[in-house]
């Protein structure tokens, strides 16, 4: 029996060419910023992104933390959508690395209204937190791989300059909304103070990904990095695989956002299934189950087709460069069975 992974698009294993040229990579001790391959890719990345400086980290984990870490003080609070990763998936860390508090707002296809978000400020008092960051995620990941819309963003850096706020972007999937859009992420990124973008999603790299802002930030966020353990030495042999993700990548994403829309659109029709087609912008279809998602993820699994049940009643399929259309009639036939 094939299978099919469709758990995540962080399953991509490294091309030939990434194969090759991590082999091949020119290297030097990164902690020291002389690896030659490391700053190619850290100076290529800022340029795409119209920013100073750029700083390569082993995972996405670190590239949220590293960004909250430089923007915020003990104390602090960040705003952010109620089901954001930094919120859900990072173990706590802003509070835990920080000692800063998240608040949340709940959000329409991941976007946070900027009333609410107007609303959850805090005003001066002493028994108050004092509100530092706004962070937004694109695409947003519980929301279905949504894309937060351009004049969203700029309504909310609009805001964050008036009340004196920071911005960060959780872009671990920016490059989808991008190719999604048709907005290049220098310009998605423009307002934001920092952002952090990963190689080892949609792009296929094996490991990596980058916090990229203004110079002085990065610099706090390389100590930062150190300090968590992120200095990585010889890192070149995995920036190598991370610069052909970053030059190749965004062009092979509009084949994953298309094949996540026709396996939606097949879905839909399923009794079983509970989905609209026309939300999946980019990769990432969520199925809503009837029963419980994990009985699904299980019958699918039987079937050969790998999936994450990553709430109770919803079951996510991410459609990535290493599943192609074999993925999606692989999907599609097993879903019939389960929701058919
Ligand atoms: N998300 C993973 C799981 O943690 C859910 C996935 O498979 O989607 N930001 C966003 C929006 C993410 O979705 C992820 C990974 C990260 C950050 C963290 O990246 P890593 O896993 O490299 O630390």
């Amino acid at each position: 029996m094939r299978t099919f992974d469709l758990r995540s698009d962080t399953v991509t294993r490294p091309t030939p060419a990434m194969r090759e040229a991590m082999a091949t990579a020119e290297v030097g001790d990164d902690v020291f910023g002389e690896d030659p391959t490391v700053n190619r890719l850290q100076a290529r990345a800022a340029e795409i992104f119209g920013k100073e400086e750029a700083l390569f980290v082993p995972s996405g984990t670190m590239g949220n933390q590293v960004c909250l870490g430089a923007l915020t003080r003990p104390g602090e609070e960040i705003i952010a959508e109620a089901s954001a990763h930094i919120l859900l998936n990072e173990g706590g860390s802003a509070a835990r690395l920080w000692g800063c508090q998240v608040t949340t707002v709940p959000g329409e296809r991941g976007a946070m209204p900027p009333a609410d978000i107007e609303r959850s400020i805090r005003t001066p008092d002493v028994h108050h937190p004092r509100t530092a960051v706004i962070s937004l995620e694109n695409t947003h990941n519980y929301a279905g791989g949504a894309v937060l819309p351009q004049a969203y963003i700029d309504a909310v850096a609009a805001l964050a300059r008036r009340h004196e706020l920071l911005l960060h972007m959780d872009g671990a999937r920016v490059f989808n909304a991008q190719v999604a859009s048709g907005v290049p992420v220098a310009r998605i990124a423009r307002d934001m103070d920092l952002v952090s973008v990963c190689l080892s999603k949609g792009l296929g790299a094996p490991v990596g990904s980058l916090a990229i802002g203004g110079r002085e930030r990065i610099a706090t966020c390389r100590r930062l990095r150190k300090g968590l353990g992120g200095g990585m030495r010889q890192a070149g042999v995995l920036a190598a695989a991370g610069l052909i993700a970053l030059e190749e990548g965004p062009a092979l994403m509009a084949a994953d956002h298309r094949r996540a829309r026709a396996f939606a659109e097949a879905v839909s029709r399923l009794p079983g299934a509970r989905l609209d087609p026309a939300s999946v912008q980019t990769n990432i279809v969520f199925v809503g189950t009837e029963g419980d998602a994990r009985d699904a993820e299980k019958q699918l699994t039987a079937l050969g087709v790998l999936t994450f049940a990553l709430d109770p009643r919803r079951i996510r399929f991410v459609f990535h460069r290493d599943a192609g259309d074999d993925a999606l009639e692989g999907a599609v036939a097993a879903c019939r069975k389960v929701f058919g």
